[in-house]
């Protein structure tokens, strides 16, 4: 059975790994240097010339580079190719700033649809299989990215884009889906759906899920491999990056394979700037080694993470990623406290709960307050006061064990809370709003 897209790169030793890193490395930063005056300046600045830049050994000679700069750059400043070889734009929502806007050539899409093509192919997918894109189309690289991967496997591809979930589910049946490709969020919605339609996993012929775009814990992974009776794998990109398929999961899940013959990980303390050693947790930074149109130096992703080059069993030699904590600016701080949201999810999930949930920061008599709403299955749901109080009580300890802080726990009755079909929004931090 082919389960790699290109076995050649995705096993290759570490030496010839090295090798064409650092021959990519040396023309992606003479392609920047020569073709934008943005990084022009900011290499001269800290005095470096492309030749200085020999191997993959000299990257951290580099600037970084950051979204403020992205920003700065709007919208043609960091463009690499004239706009008559760009064919594609793709762009963030903007829901943290101004939006990023990512240029595409041809041969950037083709390199973008193999690095998805990969992610498919790990995750089982063949030509036999019919892959139903849930990620949305448009500017979000999603649905782009996924599509075109699914078209280079050879899969029957289905572009339903998110939303119309009873709709999906009907597809699904009908047209024997084998392959989704959604938010986690998004397949924890379908999987509820799908049971209140009175279904089971026995009615749908899905084998396996590739879902990423926002953090999501084991314990939600778990919960969506029961409820649509798949195996379910994380995969991971940004816009800034081409979109999907900076890295993908494989059968072993235990992190994902960087596709770092296109993308040259780094992490390095977000305070101080320095690199650190394999295994600590830090701030992941890219490096494209083969980007036309939009290349990016030492990009500042502000996602924490680590990475790992312990031998995985799929045969893959590409370095691991965890599974990203969350974005740098996505942790709150809370009374002094580091909170991640996923933190939270993992109890929740634990104590029998919908991973349906709201948490709810304010700043009350220069104390921060911290509220989690949590939507009860309908089992769960009781008429008594005091047995929900009690409920609210013990959920409220638990998070407490995790967190090091009290919460205030609002069971809330079933449906309550909104379902996402895209990104969750799972966190409201009225402080920013008095600052
Ligand atoms: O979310 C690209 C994408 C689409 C990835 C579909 C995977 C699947 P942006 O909208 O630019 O691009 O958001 C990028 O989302 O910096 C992370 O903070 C977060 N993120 C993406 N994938 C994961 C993941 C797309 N698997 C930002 N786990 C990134 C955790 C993720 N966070």
């Amino acid at each position: 059975m082919a389960n790699y897209w290109n076995q050649e790169i995705e096993c290759m030793s570490r030496e010839d790994m090295k090798k064409l890193q650092d021959e990519r490395l040396v023309a992606q930063v003479k392609h920047v240097y020569e073709n934008v005056e943005y990084y022009r300046n900011l290499m001269d600045e800290k005095g470096i010339k492309p030749e200085d830049i020999q191997s993959i050994d000299d990257i951290h000679k580099l600037p970084f580079l950051t979204k403020a700069d992205l920003r700065d750059a709007y919208p043609y400043g960091l463009l690499a190719k004239p706009l008559s070889e760009c064919v594609r734009i793709q762009s963030t929502s903007g829901t943290t700033g101004k939006r990023v806007v990512a240029f595409y050539t041809q041969n950037d899409i083709e390199l973008w649809e193999n690095c998805c093509a990969r992610a498919i192919v790990a995750a089982g997918g063949t030509k036999d299989d019919v892959c139903q894109v849930a990620y949305g189309y448009g500017l979000f690289t999603g649905g782009p990215g996924l599509n075109g991967g699914s078209h280079k496997v050879g899969c029957l591809t289905l572009p339903m884009s998110s939303g119309n979930t009873e709709r999906q589910i009907g597809f699904m049946r009908d047209l024997g889906s084998t392959i989704i490709c959604c938010t986690p969020s998004y397949a924890a919605y379908i999987g509820e759906t799908l049971h209140e339609m009175g279904l089971t996993p026995d009615d749908i012929s899905l084998k396996a899920g590739i879902f990423g775009a926002e953090p999501w814990t084991e314990e939600m992974r778990k919960s969506i491999e029961k409820s649509l009776g798949i195996k379910a794998y994380d995969i991971y990109g940004l816009t800034e990056t081409s979109g999907p398929g900076v890295s993908f999961e494989c059968c072993e899940q235990t992190g994902m394979h960087i596709n770092e013959d296109h993308f040259y990980p780094e992490i390095i303390n977000p305070d101080t700037g320095e690199v650190l050693p394999e295994g600590e947790v830090g701030e992941l930074v890219f490096t494209s080694l083969t980007k036309e149109a939009f290349p990016l130096l030492r990009y500042r992703t502000r996602d924490l993470c680590v990475l790992s080059r312990k031998k995985c069993s799929c045969g893959r030699t590409l370095i691991k990623m965890r599974k990203p904590m969350g974005r740098s600016d996505d942790m709150l701080i809370i009374r002094g406290v580091n909170v991640f949201p996923s933190q939270i999810e993992t109890v929740l999930i634990e104590q029998g709960y919908s991973p349906n949930y709201l948490i709810e920061v304010d700043r009350v008599n220069n104390t921060d307050t911290l509220d989690i709403s949590v939507e009860m299955n309908p089992e769960q749901f009781s008429d008594k006061m005091k047995v929900m109080q009690e409920q609210e009580k013990a959920l409220a300890l638990a998070i407490k064990t995790m967190l090091g802080i009290n919460p205030k726990v609002h069971l809330v009755s079933p449906k309550s809370i909104t379902r996402s079909e895209g990104k969750a929004v799972r966190v409201v931090d009225r402080r920013k709003l008095h600052d």
